[in-house]
């Protein structure tokens, strides 16, 4: 398909039919798109030949890198024997009864039907639902607010957008939609008073939980929402003493969990969710992305026995669906996707080496002048630049050194994303010590390129 037309040529014809998302379209017309025409295990190539390291695995996503010919032919096969079938009125088939039998099994132990989409977005609009119906049927419908946390990505729908804590998209899509409450992100570098430890402040993020709680009234409250670690957020991992002690609260007042595994489900932290990594108990798991590592859309929600008992208690529908609703052909890529990923232990292979190669990579540049901190969880790691690293002060207009630093990265054939001014990867379960010493050369050429660049704002 690509061959047919030059570079110059598609990107002319993106910016005058494409819109992207989050993406200053102003500024797209007058620069245009890098057009990616190919991938291959780690690597993409753009249409100008370059060979590019795929440090964010898509977009979180491709944890098994790029074109492997085993997902292809899971959907290739199923396109040829029933490509579409819908599970609505009563029918099933044979790719989404073995694909839900998996995910319960990989699943914590209460986790155990699946309820499907195509996004992640789809997944958390339909947990929002299941919550509020759940609370209805047991005759508390007032328990309709759902608590999360500033920064939290869930996605772009209205519903899942607001649950989300990104200030600059609902100031887009105003008023927030009803029922959400966002509270402070465990963010230690950003957020901690001056000699607070992690513990300390771990502590008092998640007490931020309790305090919601009790403003609202604990009768008016559904659930509490997180991603295990904030991913689109910029990376944040919570403090150990975090997790443990949201789990308490949200056992004290008898609210329920929903884990946003998008990011982090699938391999990502070492265990098949983080749920598992922290030990928590969630009673909702929302997952996407890496369900097919990327290869074609597939989403869900993954639902505790105690709500789906809720729900099999009332002769009623669920009056929610969408027509991609376990998709034949998708759920058949996220079975041999899974197939594959614990065929070749990628899994445990996160705990024993590829986590502690990423953390061991970027350790290395904890002490360049440009950095703040460097901080990973498995195979999610973060970079902060800062002007002066003793007091942790920004560059002037935030994200502006972020981006600066990206295009260098871009330049060194290699992808990491800018988060304001944070720098975050999310590698591929598949990369090698090879692509661990190839991130670090790159990493280390595209720093020293942006301080260069920004040599004259830093603190003497
Ligand atoms: N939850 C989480 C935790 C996510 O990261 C979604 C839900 C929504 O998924 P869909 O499939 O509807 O996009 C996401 C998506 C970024 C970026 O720039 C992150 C996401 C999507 C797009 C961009 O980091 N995460």
């Amino acid at each position: 398909m690509t061959n047919q037309y030059q570079s110059a040529q598609l990107q002319e014809l993106d910016a005058l039919h494409h819109l992207h998302p989050f993406t200053d379209h102003q500024s797209l017309r007058s620069g245009g798109a890098r057009v990616i025409v190919r991938g291959d295990g780690p690597y993409l190539w753009d249409s100008e030949g370059t060979r590019i390291l795929d440090g964010m695995s898509g977009l979180w996503t491709a944890n098994l890198g790029h074109s492997r010919k085993e997902l292809a032919e899971a959907g290739y096969r199923q396109m040829l024997e029933l490509p579409f079938s819908n599970t609505f009125f009563r029918t099933t088939h044979p790719p989404v009864v073995l694909l839900s039998r998996k995910l319960a099994e990989l699943a914590p132990d209460n986790l155990n039907q699946v309820f499907y989409g195509s996004s992640g977005s789809e997944s958390n609009d339909t947990a929002i639902r299941l919550i509020r119906h759940y609370w209805a049927l047991k005759g508390e419908p007032k328990r309709r607010i759902i608590i999360s946390r500033k920064n939290a990505y869930h996605g772009s729908t209205i519903a899942a957008g607001s649950m989300g804590g990104m200030a600059h998209m609902h100031a887009h899509s105003y008023p927030v939609y009803e029922g959400f409450r966002h509270i402070m992100d465990p963010y230690w570098y950003g957020e901690s008073r001056e000699g607070e430890s992690p513990e300390a402040f771990g502590i008092r993020a998640a007490r931020a939980l309790e305090d919601e709680i009790l403003a609202v009234g604990p009768e008016n409250v559904a659930a509490f929402a997180g991603e295990p670690v904030q991913g689109a957020g910029g990376v944040k991992i919570a403090p150990e003493s975090y997790w443990p002690e949201v789990q308490r609260i949200v056992d004290k007042y008898g609210i329920l969990l929903l884990a946003d595994e998008v990011i982090t489900g699938f391999g990502r932290l070492g265990t098949w969710f983080a749920s598992q990594y922290y030990g928590i108990r969630p009673n909702l798991i929302t997952f996407a992305k890496a369900a097919t590592s990327g290869y074609i859309p597939l989403s869900g929600v993954i639902v505790d026995d105690k709500i789906v008992d809720v729900l099999m208690a009332h002769a009623d529908d669920f009056n929610h669906g969408y027509t991609f609703s376990g998709h034949p052909v998708a759920c058949a890529v996220a079975l041999k996707n899974l197939e594959i990923i614990e065929q070749e232990k990628l899994v445990p292979r996160v705990k024993e080496f590829t986590g502690p190669a990423l953390a061991k990579m970027l350790a290395k540049f904890k002490d360049h002048p440009l950095v703040g901190e460097v901080r990973s969880v498995g195979l999610l790691g973060a970079i902060e630049l800062v002007a002066d690293k003793r007091t942790r002060r920004r560059f002037a207009d935030l994200g502006r050194v972020g981006l600066i630093c990206r295009d260098h990265f871009f330049g060194e054939g290699f992808i990491m994303r800018a988060v304001f001014d944070t720098m975050v990867t999310a590698p591929p379960l598949i990369w090698t010590q090879d692509q661990f010493d190839e991130a670090e050369e790159v990493i280390a050429r595209a720093l020293d390129l942006t301080l260069n660049d920004v040599a004259g704002e830093l603190a003497a």
